[in-house]
């Protein structure tokens, strides 16, 4: 698209939504706020209804922390990359700065999200369908800052540390949040350390002074508060690696397996569950959103998913971005309908009726349903 067709597109959007949403949600009168779901450590999720843009402004973006905030003096900080390395490393802020830095907009998304939908229960935060948000990350990609340290090599491991730590319920002992990636994940061009969000130095609460971003994966790998990067040649065994972020079935006999790239997902908007309709034409709004590849169709079926029509997307195809869509409704007999949104990536996986059931309540990408009455 060029650019006068890109600006026209961009007002056809924007007059949709504003359409969708309805004049209480303009940003002028509506000023909405991220919903909390626990105050320490600071658990915040997305407020879904207020989705408007595609970019999730910075004061709504969800928050996730397994710890109290760590505190430390900025101007102290450092980055140390050590481990299986020819050249270990010392980098200031001002040298990551100094640094050749990519800008990618990534859809970030809690491996928690939407378990409060499981059933039966599963303890942990009871992130319902806003876990999940869209910023643009800028900063160095991270197989630079590891070839400046010349890994040796028997390496096929990199460990994170980030600065805040704590104790768990299920294990003695002081822990820092950290978490490894495989080797060819740390080297992907796409996996950076961070320095900015949406343009700006990174707000505290999302990392500052620098995190890792890994576009694609869940949440977790995304590690906070950067102090310290180890490469080894052992798998991390770490209680963030080892016990959390591992899909465990009921019977404990099947095995388990870790938590790694986002599945398809996503999420019915507006109308909201339970809405009572107007007769007429109805706009029915969403996302959707997937991992290492790009989301691609977006379907919405009112009859038990036996016919599914197709929405048409807001945003472009983009990998790692979620993309707004709307459906409009022919809405003229009533009753009672539930509607099911489906989405699939650029290779065919798409979402199931019900997400595989697990003990730690992750990765739930179950069709997303509402029930509207039409009046
Ligand atoms: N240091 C640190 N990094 C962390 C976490 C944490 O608790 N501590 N939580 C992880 C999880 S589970 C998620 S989903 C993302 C959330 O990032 P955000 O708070 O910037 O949205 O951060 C990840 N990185
Ligand atoms: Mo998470």
């Amino acid at each position: 698209m060029d650019r006068d067709h890109h600006g026209l597109f961009n007002v056809l959007i924007k007059i949709t939504i504003m359409a969708i949403l309805g004049e209480e949600f303009s940003m002028r009168l509506y000023n909405p706020g991220r919903i909390p779901r626990s105050v320490v450590p600071e658990n915040q999720e997305f407020p879904m209804l207020a989705l408007s843009s595609q970019l999730t402004p910075e004061s709504l973006h969800y928050i996730r922390n397994h710890f109290p905030y760590p505190s430390f003096s900025p101007e102290d900080w450092h980055l140390d990359i050590g481990g299986l390395v020819r050249n270990p490393v010392r980098l200031h802020y001002d040298d990551l700065m100094r640094m050749s830095m990519v800008s990618l907009p990534v859809t970030m998304e809690c491996a928690g999200n939407k378990r409060a939908f499981f059933h039966p229960k599963v303890r942990g935060e009871q992130w319902e369908l806003g876990a999940v948000s869209h910023a643009v990350w800028t900063g160095v990609r991270l197989r630079d800052i590891l070839s400046a340290a010349n890994l040796l090599s028997d390496a096929n491991e990199v460990i994170f540390e980030g600065m805040d730590f704590g104790q768990r319920t299920d294990i003695k002992g002081t822990f820092h949040y950290s978490r490894s990636l495989p080797l060819a994940i740390a080297l992907h061009p796409d996996t950076l350390v961070a320095l900015f969000m949406n343009g700006k130095p990174l707000p505290f609460k999302h990392g500052y002074p620098a995190r890792l971003i890994v576009p694609g994966w869940y949440g977790m790998a995304s590690v906070k508060w950067l102090r310290r990067v180890l490469v080894s040649d052992q798998p991390f065994e770490g209680p963030f690696q080892k016990l959390d972020y591992m899909i465990y079935q009921m019977n404990p006999n099947l095995g388990r397996r870790p938590v790694t790239s986002m599945k398809v997902n996503s999420a019915i908007v507006q109308p909201t569950d339970q809405s009572v309709l107007k007769k007429g034409i109805r706009q029915v709004f969403g996302v959707a959103w997937a991992g290492e590849h790009p989301v691609t169709q977006i379907h919405i079926s009112l009859d038990k998913e036996h016919t599914w029509q197709t929405a048409v997307w807001l945003d472009p195809e983009q990998r790692y971005s979620w993309r707004r869509w709307v459906w409009q409704w022919d809405a003229s007999k009533e009753g009672t309908y539930v509607i099911k949104a489906k989405a699939a990536d650029s290779v065919g996986n798409t979402q199931p009726l019900y997400a595989e059931w697990n003990v730690k309540g992750y990765e739930n990408n179950s069709i997303h349903q509402i029930q509207v009455y039409v009046e």
